[in-house]
């Protein structure tokens, strides 16, 4: 399947090293991630010959024809919010990641919609097991 996997990039690189495994893990199970460049340290400049608009519209083009949306938010982005908001209402299920303890922002803790998952993880051996179920759960697995 294709999942398409959200992480902040304008809004920070803290968590780059919990998006590449997760990317990572997502792939050795079989799926395709489109949005592998945000795990690409480089990003920033791996993006200056596209023009902001023609980000936009190939991530919404991507986001429009993957099956499952995987986001790690535990670093705020106002993309990511984006994305997880365009997701739902196009009917997706998503899945929303972040480590244990941090402040989430409300507008994802609370949302009610059946087809958000949020979970908070420790370990590695968390977020996998959170992936497997939510794959499992979406007949990904
Ligand atoms: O607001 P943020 O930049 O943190 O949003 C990150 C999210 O929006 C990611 O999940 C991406 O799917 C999407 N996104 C934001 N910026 C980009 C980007 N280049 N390339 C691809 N996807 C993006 C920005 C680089 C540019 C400043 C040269």
């Amino acid at each position: 399947m294709t999942i398409y996997f959200c992480g902040a990039i304008a809004g920070g690189r803290t968590f780059l090293s919990t998006y590449t495994k997760i990317v990572r893990y997502v792939q050795h199970l079989g799926h395709t991630v489109p949005t592998e460049h945000i795990i690409e340290p480089n990003v920033l400049d791996y993006e200056l010959q596209l023009t902001a608009e023609e980000i936009y519209q190939r991530d919404i083009d991507w986001l429009t024809d993957s099956h499952l949306v995987i986001a790690e938010i535990s670093n705020p982005s106002l993309g990511v919010g984006y994305e997880i908001c365009y997701a739902l209402h196009s009917g997706k299920k998503v899945l929303a990641l972040h480590q244990h303890g941090l402040f989430v922002s409300r507008m994802i803790t609370g949302n009610p919609d059946p087809n958000l998952t949020v979970r908070d993880y420790q370990t590695e051996n968390d977020w996998k097991a959170i992936i497997e179920t939510f794959l499992r759960t979406n007949h990904a697995l």
